[in-house]
């Protein structure tokens, strides 16, 4: 075979080991999970997050970061908040335009409020989903909160697919809000504007992830295996 073939041919191959090596990162982050409501927040390392400034909420409810992810296999979506310390209650809220059309009050769309208290040993935390005409579709509640030890920083939620009326795939828009009560004139937003856009996907996980590792390998291994067969040029 001339070597310009054989370059081309090796060119190809190279092409679709560094396509697939890029298609491969994703899954590395998406394999951060899988997220446990517990209490504790090492799993949340790796997930996609907005932050926001300290200082531009109520002391108890100074919102600095937001947390969204979803876990191998499971229709839920799991969120988490952080908020500058604080050991008094607070309000999180997260505004989902579930039909992502703009408009967070459809009767499709979905308000999910969090009362997070923090607690000496635990933080306990209630959530609370309702549509877009206020009707309140579920109700949850578990010691998913850092405790006054643990400086009452974090909440972590989880909500189905189901009670957000959604399919995996959708595209959905949302921005979290943290407040000190009802009638507070303190909201503070993340992001300060605009919103979050994101199609949550029950992912794969390992198996898909070490289904693409075979087959890098293997396409590794089939370029060396060819490299080596390959006749001196005759040019
Ligand atoms: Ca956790
Ligand atoms: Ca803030
Ligand atoms: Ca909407």
């Amino acid at each position: 075979m001339p070597e310009h073939t054989v370059n081309r041919h090796l060119r190809g191959w190279s092409a679709v080991v560094v396509i697939l090596l890029f298609s491969l990162l994703p899954g590395v982050v998406l394999a951060a999970g899988p997220i446990y409501l517990d209490g504790q927040f090492s799993d949340w390392s790796g997930q996609p997050y907005i932050t926001d400034p300290a200082g531009d909420g109520a002391s108890n409810s100074d919102l600095r970061a937001f947390y969204w992810a979803t876990n191998p296999g499971q229709e839920i979506v799991y969120f988490m908040f952080q908020r500058t310390a604080s050991l008094n209650a607070t309000y999180f809220a997260v505004l989902i335009d579930t039909n992502n059309d703009g408009d967070f009050s459809d009767s499709d769309d979905r308000l999910v409020i969090v009362r997070y208290t923090p607690r000496w040993f635990t933080g306990y935390v209630q959530i609370w989903v309702f549509d877009g005409d206020s009707n309140n579709i579920s109700t949850n509640q578990g010691n998913w909160g850092d405790s006054m030890w643990g400086f009452g920083r974090r909440a972590e939620i989880g909500v189905s697919f189901a009670d957000l009326g959604i399919d995996a795939h959708q595209t959905i828009n949302m921005a979290a809000v943290a407040f000190p009560s009802f009638n507070s004139s303190y909201f503070d937003w993340a992001p300060d504007s605009g919103t979050i856009t994101w199609a949550p996907i029950p992912t794969l996980g390992w198996v898909w992830l070490t289904g693409v590792i075979v087959v890098v390998v293997a396409i590794a291994w089939y370029t060396k295996g060819r490299f080596k067969w390959q006749p001196t040029s005759p040019s």
